[in-house]
């Protein structure tokens, strides 16, 4: 591709208009920061109109501005279906300046009108009590990406492009935000963007030079040496520099002219010339100061262009007159009166640029997702159910037969393509490769003969970065599709701040009717502690329920399935819910079928209940002992402990209670799904033992029923961060988990046992200590626990 040749492509009169736009852009964007009365200075600026608490970003909204008022340019000259995604999210004030003028704010929120009284009311409302928020925020008509914790922008923006061939997405990343981790990686997303399915992304390297203290890494990099760089990202950086704000026009609007025509021509040759070389993508480097147009200096010291310029380059304009008159001075720089008309209203000049309805990018649909969202067709269970004529005789590999139904749903969406999984190279492993009978992995990079699955169209996404992985699909969700995230249980915890920024996202879009929900972010949590067979202590951690659980109530679901038939129902029920977070623990080792299709149903259906087939209840009087479990392995420990104590000691009633939906342990008045005290005290008893048996860390079930009235009867095993390479009852012996340590908790703790039962307890120690002899000489788990079977 040839050089970008500047040409003046601006004729006057556009130049003029564009950068009256621009201008005004950073007016509304600084009146936001400052002003509380007086928005179009009609009189003399005074203390009382500026805001007390000065709160917002000016540094990097200057370029912001630019960026939206050239998007603007094209989209309305080329007709583009575009959004942007703004990763210095901190740039609040542009993006909400961007807005107003195009009117997508004023049609959103219809009281900060298109007029003098609303330009009052945005600039008043703006980071100030019973507002709204300083960042580009689920408020801000237009936004998918909050941007307040940087590193994500770029993989959102792919993740919006996948399987939306007609749209545009560009990405502005800060320089700084480019310095994170999670960005860093998210450049290789063009490896995975396929141009004949996906639209195109345009990235724009924002580099004013500087974070909040201290200049960014590749902005001091010499010019060739950022260059490589790029390219070795497998861009074509194409760069705009300058701080003369006529030139800088020139150069933008001729960059966005080149890269969208090299952008268009990759598409075509991949769609209608069947070229299938990877795209060199054309990217913006944009070198402008930050807190460009601000002021120079401020008490002596330099200001725009430097890290200075970061928040609010003006702290004390109420108490200090020079900071007063700076300020006045700079509103009046953009010279308000040529912007807006008296009454307020943006004059047409100013929004020459700016195209109609729902080509803005405040009101583009594709950026409020649940506007687009089609169910998800999820197929009938009983095609994928496995038969369970008794229970715990069969055994099978949960997320395999998942892997089926996955694959189901992959066929009937091969059509309208809004379907996806992610996971960090793990599909096959986690026992979900059934889907690769309909479709591949998605891969635009180099292919040799040994490769297998991997497929240039394909709807699964693989890549070694757990981070890429949870913001392509969260791009993808909030563009209103579906998907999977498919990870190992202990590495998920590299997301944990990702999905607590989903998660708050969920819940401030569930109070604003305007978002349209969208499809739930799924987990599927496999690989899990109990079996990590050949991996160990580094690859055990259960934690991330945990985390997520402190999260906001309303959004956050986490299901733990003991058998294949409960998994389908769960999978069932959270693939077709929307606005949650939803965490699925299964296991893909060979595990016990406890329940047939409509038992699992109606198990899942209640999120928790007694499992009568399992107990010794005869219905007359009460349990002697509640044996409780979640969780797939403490299932079948549970199960085997009521067995053990079925045979010797046949006269104690033992009820056995499965929880599947973990938040059903909560307070009703804490959780949407927690249980009412009634409930929860009929079900798990007021006063009696309840032996729970846990997958993950057992303070959580403390924590989540520790108002309980039993909650002194409750004895929680569960991981105690003893994990190592061993055999899998190994495991649970060293965590004091299993059936024998379950025999002797309920002995220590049935009043009336420990004399009584004192020969069987020692029969449950001497076993754990034929079980430590045996492994150590065999390798294996004694034929009695590897054989086991439920005999009812
Ligand atoms: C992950 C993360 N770490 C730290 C911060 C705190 N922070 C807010 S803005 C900022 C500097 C951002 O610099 P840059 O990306 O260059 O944005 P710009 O210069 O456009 O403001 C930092 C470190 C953050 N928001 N997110
Ligand atoms: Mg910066």
């Amino acid at each position: 591709m040839p050089p970008v040749t500047v040409t003046s492509k601006l004729s006057n009169q556009e130049l003029q208009a564009l950068d009256a736009h621009w201008r005004a852009a950073n007016y509304l964007a600084v009146g936001q920061i400052y002003l509380m009365a007086n928005p179009l200075l009609t009189e003399p600026l005074r203390p009382e109109h500026v805001k007390p608490r000065l709160l917002g970003h000016w540094g990097t909204s200057p370029g912001l501005n630019l960026v939206h008022t050239h998007l603007n340019r094209v989209i309305k000259a080329r007709d583009l279906d575009a959004i942007c995604i703004w990763g210095p999210g901190h740039g609040g004030p542009a993006v909400l300046a961007n807005s107003w003028l195009e009117g997508s704010y004023s049609e959103t929120y219809p009281d900060v009108s298109r007029d003098a009284e609303g330009m009052g009311r945005l600039f008043k409302q703006f980071s100030f009590p019973g507002g709204v928020p300083s960042h580009v925020a689920p408020e801000t008509p237009g936004s998918i990406h909050e941007g307040g914790e940087l590193g994500y922008s770029l993989s959102h923006a792919y993740g919006a492009a996948l399987d939306n061939p007609g749209l545009l997405v560009t990405c502005v990343i800060g320089d700084g935000e480019a310095e994170t981790g999670p960005l860093a990686a998210s450049w290789h997303s063009n490896k995975f963007l396929d141009p004949v399915h996906d639209g195109a992304v345009l990235p724009i390297l924002h580099l004013n030079g500087y974070k909040i203290a201290n200049p960014t890494v590749l902005s001091r990099l010499p010019e060739a040496e950022l260059d490589e760089l790029l390219r070795g990202y497998g861009h074509d950086p194409i760069h705009v520099t300058g701080d003369d704000p006529l030139t800088v026009h020139q150069l933008m609007a001729a960059a966005m002219d080149t890269v969208l025509d090299r952008i268009a021509a990759y598409q075509e040759a991949a769609r209608e010339q069947g070229a299938t070389e990877r795209p060199s993508w054309p990217m913006i480097v944009l070198r402008t100061p930050k807190g460009w147009t601000g002021p120079a200096e401020v008490d002596g010291l330099p200001v725009e262009g430097t890290w200075r310029a970061h928040q609010v380059p003006l702290s004390e304009v109420r108490n200090n007159p020079r900071h007063l008159r700076q300020l006045e001075e700079w509103l009046r720089s953009y010279r308000p009166e040529e912007l807006f008309d008296d009454a307020g209203r943006p004059r047409p000049h100013v929004l020459a640029c700016v195209p109609d309805g729902e080509r803005r990018i405040g009101a583009n649909p594709h950026a409020n997702g649940g506007l687009l969202l089609r169910d998800l067709p999820v197929p009938d269970l009983e095609r994928f159910a496995v038969a369970v004529d008794k229970p715990g005789v069969t055994l099978h590999e949960p997320t395999r037969v998942l892997g089926d139904l996955l694959e189901q749903v992959m066929a009937d969406t091969a059509g309208r393509r809004d379907f996806r999984i992610v996971g960090p190279d793990e599909t096959a492993s986690n026992r979900l490769q059934a889907v690769y009978g309909v479709t591949g992995k998605a891969w635009q990079a180099q292919t040799v003969p040994v490769d297998e699955n991997l497929d240039a169209h394909g709807r699964v996404m693989e890549i070694l970065s757990e981070h890429t992985c949870q913001g392509w699909l969260e791009g993808y969700l909030l563009t209103g599709r579906h998907g999977l995230f498919s990870c190992y249980e202990a590495f998920v915890h590299i997301v944990d701040s990702m999905v607590n920024q989903h998660i708050k996202w969920l819940r401030t879009t569930r109070t604003l009717p305007w978002r349209r929900p969208i499809a739930s972010l799924n987990y599927l949590l496999t690989s899990h502690v109990w079996r990590q067979d050949h991996n160990g202590f580094s690859h055990q951690d259960p934690g991330f329920v945990d985390h997520v659980l402190n999260k906001a109530p309303e959004v956050v679901r986490v299901y733990l399935p003991p058998d294949t038939n409960t998994l389908l129902s769960v999978a069932d029920h959270v693939l077709a819910s929307k606005d949650y977070v939803n965490v699925v623990v299964a296991g893909k080792q060979p595990c016990f079928d406890w329940l047939s299709l409509d038992a699992a149903r109606a198990h899942c259906a209640r999120g928790a209940g007694i499992w009568e087939w399992a107990g010794t209840e005869d219905g007359r009087t009460e349990p002697d002992v509640v044996l409780a479990c979640a969780g797939d392995v403490p299932t079948q420990e549970i199960l085997a402990a009521a067995q053990l104590l079925r045979r010797h000691l046949p006269q104690l009633a033992v009820r056995i209670v499965n929880v599947v939906d973990l938040a059903r342990l909560l307070p009703r008045e804490e959780h949407p799904h927690g249980m009412p005290d009634p409930e929860y005290d009929a079900l798990l008893t007021p006063d009696k033992p309840v032996i729970f048996a846990y997958h993950g860390y057992p303070w959580l079930i403390h924590r989540l029923a520790y108002r309980r009235t039993n909650h002194h009867h409750l004895h929680v095993r569960g991981y105690k961060e003893i994990g190592t390479t061993t055999t899998p009852f190994d495991m649970v012996v060293r965590n004091d988990l299993d059936r024998y340590r379950l025999v002797m908790d309920v002995i220590d703790r049935v009043p009336g046992l420990a004399v009584t039962a004192a020969p069987v307890r020692q029969l449950m120690e001497d076993t754990r200590l034929r079980h430590h002899a045996w492994i150590r000489e065999h390798g294996t788990d004694l034929p009695e626990v590897a054989d086991w079977t439920w005999e009812g």
